[in-house]
């Protein structure tokens, strides 16, 4: 039987739509970035999902509690045996946020210039951070991810045999370690299979090569892991989490997404104590003492709780259910999406709806902009125009998908705000080939996507 929202709402938060004329005004103020807008000024914010949810009464409770002793906090301890319990492994170096724990992290297991991080998609920050390092971020995401009409049970999954190709042609020294995203944000917010994680794992440990899991959305892929792959349907969510992630020998966290809290990171190593203690003295200067690292005693409180309200299983079916639900309204409608509906997200293939709109003109960033106008409704580009120049020759670079990504925030909107957003599509379905591409008045060096300044392209 269908069921509603496994909560009831104890506190509000308002938020009010401003009249189109302002919209048009406040739009053009933030150089047609949504970004650039502030949040007072929208209506629904699909900006993304990390940090913006609502947490629990039993976290707002356990915030009371936190003891923010400088160092050996009892906060520290409940949540390394959340972390034990939740994850399965022994070793916890608590982080600020997600990027917090990649900067410690892969300069310690990236050893020389150049070697080779593989991944099936990495996140953007997550893709800074191993250059950064000196290493090179390389993607094998099977094609499928790239084709976002066919049905595909798990579009994150990696391309074994071009994984391993790579591998045999470059040799194992010169890969630093294998990173799994889970879900796949890039593609759309995709599981990655458990078949596919084991694939993964036998790579890895055949060529001696570390693995770690990018496990912001752990939870999310494991619930569609039960849904999907034969052989899961009995196991629980608490379960299949274990064994995903058995599979690595560490993970990076960011907690603002599956750990329902609104900052929050961590690594994660299942037994290496070598690594641990690397990491704990490699903690110290960036995020703080390895007992609390970057986080309050209340948000290691929040964060202890938020990991196993995160593995609920009634929460997950609401949460992957009603995203699903915006996936099939907008269907309906005859917008093109990422099919099936990720996990966390909504994503519009824009270059589908406005092909009229060149890639270089941003098609997704001027159906982002078309949003807010029609709606003031916030999403974000993922395309072009998140992707930029390359490097070394400035010259563009065209992303293979681009998608305007509909985030929804965790247990924060009803399904009357999915609806809101249906009828908004609806207005702009029926104007979609007037609708223009934008071209830069600001670009930054880097990261342009935050801070650029656009217009319309003149008719
Ligand atoms: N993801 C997102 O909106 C927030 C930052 S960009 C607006 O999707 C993965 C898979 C992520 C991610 C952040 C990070 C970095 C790592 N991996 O933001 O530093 O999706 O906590 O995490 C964002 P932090």
């Amino acid at each position: 039987m269908r069921t509603a929202e496994p909560y009831r709402i104890k506190m509000v938060e308002p938020i009010r739509l401003i009249p189109q004329e302002e919209r048009v005004a406040k739009l053009k103020e933030a150089g047609y970035n949504p970004f650039l807008l502030r949040s007072e000024d929208v209506y629904i914010d699909l900006l993304t999902d990390s940090g913006t949810g609502a947490m629990s009464d039993a976290q707002w409770g356990a915030m009371m509690l936190g003891d923010e002793s400088y160092a050996g906090s009892k906060s520290f301890y409940k949540l390394e045996k959340s972390v034990q319990d939740v994850l399965g492994y022994k070793y916890l170096i608590p982080t600020h946020q997600g990027r917090g724990a990649e900067q410690v992290l892969f300069p310690l297991v990236i050893k020389h210039s150049g070697q080779y991080v593989l991944g099936n998609m990495h996140f953007d920050t997550t893709k800074a951070h191993i250059e950064l390092a000196k290493g090179r971020a390389v993607n094998f995401v099977i094609e499928d991810a790239y084709d976002s009409s066919t049905y595909h049970p798990f579009k994150g999954n990696f391309d074994l045999e071009k994984m391993a190709a790579f591998i045999a042609e470059q040799s194992a020294e010169n890969i630093a370690f294998i990173l799994i995203t889970v879900t796949c944000n890039s593609a759309g917010g995709q599981p990655v299979s458990m078949e596919n994680i084991r694939g993964v794992h036998e790579i890895a440990r055949k060529h001696n090569i570390a693995l770690f899991f990018d496990a912001a959305r752990f939870a999310e892929n494991a619930y569609f892991i039960k849904q999907r792959e034969t052989g899961y349907e009995n196991k629980s969510v608490p379960e299949i989490v274990r064994e995903m992630l058995s599979y690595a020998d560490g993970l990076t966290m960011s907690a603002k997404k599956d750990g329902l809290v609104n900052m929050g990171g961590m690594i994660a190593i299942k037994e290496d104590e070598e690594l641990f203690k690397k990491c704990q003295s490699y903690v110290v200067p960036f995020e703080g003492f390895p007992t609390y690292g970057g986080l309050s005693g209340r948000d290691m409180e929040a964060l202890a709780q938020g990991l196993r309200e995160g593995v609920e299983e009634d929460y997950l079916a609401h949460r992957i259910g009603q995203v699903e639900y915006l996936g099939e309204k907008l269907r309906e409608i005859g917008v093109p999406i990422q099919y099936p509906t990720g996990g966390h997200a909504v994503f519009v293939d824009a270059k589908a709806l406005l092909p009229h709109i060149p890639n270089l003109q941003f098609p997704a960033q001027a159906l982002a902009n078309e949003l807010y106008l029609e709606g003031g409704i916030r999403g974000v580009e993922v395309g072009s125009f998140l992707l930029g120049r390359d490097p070394e020759t400035r010259e563009e670079l065209i992303s293979p998908m681009e998608f305007l990504r509909l985030t929804i925030p965790r247990r924060t909107y009803t399904n009357n705000h999915m609806d809101f957003i249906v009828d908004t599509f609806k207005e702009i379905m029926a104007r979609k080939d007037q609708i223009r591409g934008v071209r830069f008045t600001y670009e930054p060096e880097i990261l342009r996507h935050f801070t650029s300044r656009l217009a319309p392209v003149e008719a």
